[in-house]
């Protein structure tokens, strides 16, 4: 067992066999883990030299969980839950000595051992939540026997990581060790137990934690309403099943009964969606150029404009630490924008998550100016101003003339040809998009949208931001919307279509919202104010191509604007929001335009099912999904899923609409999209990479693993 490239190495030091796990890069506890550590505890048990066991990860982890990658492939013995109870079931004292991130099956490993010590870089968790499990090794079980039901469902229901200073409040572990070297202080709290007569302490066996029943079932059946209220995930109301049979069953029935839930949940399509996401989140960090090139350093950078994208963006910047000069192109404007930014701030501190110095201290590392010259030594520049290619162009005219060089140009355009606006300057290379969503101090996506003549290193710092920002970067090529919003426009064009044809666009809500949309489009559209998109429509009816297609333009959106109905801030928009109410009624007078236009364009109305909107929706969404990896817009499908989740609401459980696609089917997709091309053979043409994939019997998967 001590060769050097096995996963689990055991060597005996004075008496003590010291386990360590060494599995880069997290040390996920596959098959040859499973192994390994099973065949180290028979060892341990059966030599008589060994006195105690320490189990140790060796790199910056001391497991991060069971291996992911082999979720819903055929299981391979040993199981996680029976490798735990053989450590549990040593009947020589076994110490967990924990560094890193001790996740779901890691931590259940650890529960299993009979004492757990932790440096204070230990983050203990159960995430199997966000990946729509439960902790399926006994963890269910063992943990409110260690921390009770509450500490225990606050963990699994939130999947949050636990630091060791917590952990040890929790009675989830025994010490926080004091220095970082986590075998010497492993050993030295073996010694310690050893000394105290090394006692065997298993978990299992444990009652203090949950003595009061009244109140841990109090815990348990606050937990339970919590989890109906929020509807759609699978998994919650199974966790807290578990901590009820951890209260009521003996251990062992508990954990058959936690092992029935936990195939459920393995079953289950959301499952299959999660780790879906899981995977593509980190799979889109590997553009090719981050690959290719090194970032460019960022510290200080300009924003320019301070309307809500420059403030968000502002916002964004600063609580990355970076320092921001925010341009603007008047005294008044720049307070304005100063103020935006502020009011951020002092929402923060209305519900105390900030304090007044911490505002000041943070407000220290912006300026604000109205010269371009005060923008000469950004590292990195970002402009939000007007959607207006003339004024795109004046803004890079200027930055061209001041920045240093080697500074990141970028814009936060949603749809203009960013290289129409890099070939204007003379240092194209590096010039960006970079798209934030608003409001851009919250939402995740950053599309880093790469123009033709821009250079590596540009596009690795765009994800370097990203990084420092905490957003999780799509890249995208340059078209009108690139990713997010060209989809956006397609199915938002489907989803007027429909309500032009015969469906209110309440039933289209509620269709989003049946399929785990937390709004639908037109509640979202109330959200951000209907006038934007007016202004943008208004702007391009100018150059609009009366060929281009779709010919089809649906006019209610416009009347509404029309009337002022802007939407929530308004008062009224497809809803009605009186007295400034959060959550819109359903107006007649709504109802009575769209049946207006209806009649004036034509249409005698029809019925949908839900089902029938909701194929809609989504085929519509696919189908431009497809055309956009087609035309090497998005790298794979999986970047288009990342940018639906993260940008548009859809649904993460969900995996996104291109995993979607695969787990209804390509050919039913397919078949959907020509039946409706039959009454509208315009707006409905099959990508071409769509029919490809399913005349070759493959799914959109088969790509992202290319
Ligand atoms: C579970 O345990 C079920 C049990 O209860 C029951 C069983 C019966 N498996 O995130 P990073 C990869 S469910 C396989 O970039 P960081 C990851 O894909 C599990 N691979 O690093 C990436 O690969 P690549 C419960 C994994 O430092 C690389 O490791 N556990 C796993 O930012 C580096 O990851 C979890 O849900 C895994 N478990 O963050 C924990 N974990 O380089 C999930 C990571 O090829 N993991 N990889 O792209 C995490 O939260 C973070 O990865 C962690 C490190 C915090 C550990």
């Amino acid at each position: 067992m001590n060769t050097a490239h096995h996963p689990v190495q055991l060597t005996v030091q004075n008496h003590i066999a010291v386990v360590t796990i060494d599995n880069p890069p997290v040390n996920a506890l596959g098959v040859a883990v499973r192994r390994g550590l099973q065949q180290a505890i028979t060892q341990a048990q059966a030599d008589a030299e060994v006195h105690a066991v320490l189990i140790v990860g060796q790199g910056k982890a001391f497991i991060a969980g069971a291996d992911i990658r082999e979720f819903g492939l055929p299981p391979q013995a040993p199981a996680l839950p029976d490798v735990c109870n053989a450590i549990e079931a040593c009947t020589k004292p076994v110490v967990a000595a924990i560094h890193g991130p001790a996740l779901g099956g890691g931590l259940e490993v650890a529960m299993s051992a009979h004492y757990r010590v932790a440096t204070a870089s230990a983050k203990l968790g159960l995430p199997e939540v966000q990946l729509g499990l439960l902790p399926g090794a006994g963890g269910t079980q063992r943990a409110p026997r260690l921390v009770g039901a509450q500490a225990a469902l606050d963990m699994m229901l939130s999947g949050r990581h636990v630091g060791a200073q917590e952990a040890l409040r929790m009675g989830l572990i025994d010490l926080v060790a004091t220095s970082d070297d986590v075998q010497a202080e492993g050993l030295a709290y073996v010694r310690h137990v050893l000394s105290e007569g090394g006692a065997v302490r298993r978990t299992r066996d444990q009652t203090e934690a949950l003595a009061d029943r009244v109140k841990h079932q109090v815990a348990i059946d606050a937990a339970r309403a919590d989890v109906a209220k929020k509807r759609g995930l699978f998994s919650p109301a199974r966790i807290v099943d578990c901590v009820q049979a951890a209260l009521d069953q003996p251990f062992d029935e508990g954990q058959r009964t936690e092992r029935t839930l936990f195939e459920q949940c393995l079953a289950s399509p959301q499952r299959a969606g999660l780790i879906h996401s899981f995977f593509a989140e980190r799979e889109v960090l590997k553009a090719p150029e981050t690959k290719a090139a090194k970032p460019r350093p960022i510290k200080e950078v300009g924003v320019i404009g301070g309307g809500t994208m420059g403030a968000g963006i502002t916002v964004a910047m600063l609580d990355a630490g970076l320092h921001v000069t925010m341009l603007e192109r008047d005294a008044a404007a720049l307070a304005q924008g100063i103020a935006r930014v502020e009011k951020v701030y002092d929402g923060l501190i209305a519900k105390q998550r900030l304090t007044t110095e911490g505002k000041t201290a943070i407000l220290e590392r912006l300026t604000g100016a109205t010269d371009y010259s005060a923008l000469a030594q950004a590292d990195l520049v970002v402009e939000a101003v007007f959607e207006d290619m003339a004024v795109k162009h004046a803004v890079f005219k200027q930055l061209d003339a001041v920045c240093k060089p080697g500074a990141v140009l970028a814009t936060n355009t949603s749809y203009l040809d960013i290289n129409e606006i890099a070939n204007a300057i003379f240092r194209p290379q590096d010039v960006i998009g970079l798209h934030f969503f608003s409001p851009a101090n919250i939402m995740k996506l950053l599309e880093i949208v790469v123009p033709a003549r821009v250079s590596a290193d540009v596009v690795a710092t765009g994800f370097e931001l990203a990084r420092l920002l905490k957003k999780v970067p799509v890249r995208a090529g340059v078209c009108d919307g690139f990713i997010g919003n060209r989809i956006l426009a397609t199915y938002r064009t489907a989803a007027d279509y429909m309500m032009e044809d015969g469906a209110s666009p309440y039933d289209i809500d509620q269709m989003a919202r049946a399929f785990g949309y937390p709004m639908g489009p037109y509640e979202v559209s109330d959200l951000a104010g209907g006038d934007i998109g007016w202004a943008t429509r208004k702007r391009r009816a100018a150059t609009r191509d009366p060929n281009a297609k779709p010919s089809r333009y649906v006019h209610i959106a416009d009347k509404l604007c029309e009337r002022g109905w802007f939407g929530q801030k308004t008062g009224r928009g497809y809803y009605l929001y009186p007295n400034g109410a959060r959550n819109g009624t359903p107006d007649p007078e709504v109802l009575a335009i769209v049946t207006e236009e209806r009649a004036k364009a034509g249409i005698t109305p029809r019925s949908f099912t839900a089902d029938e909107l909701q194929r809609r929706y989504l085929a519509a969404m696919i189908n431009e999904g497809a055309k956009v990896v087609e035309e090497g817009i998005a790298l794979r499908p999986l970047d288009v899923d990342v940018t639906l989740v993260h940008g548009y609401g859809f649904p993460r459980w969900r995996g996104g609409p291109m995993k979607y696609a695969d787990m209804v089917g390509l050919p039913q997709i397919l078949a959907d999209i020509r039946a409706f091309a039959k009454e509208d053979p315009l707006f409905w043409q099959p990508a071409a990479l769509l029919v490809k994939l399913v005349e070759e019997g493959r799914d959109f998967e088969s790509l992202n693993k290319a």
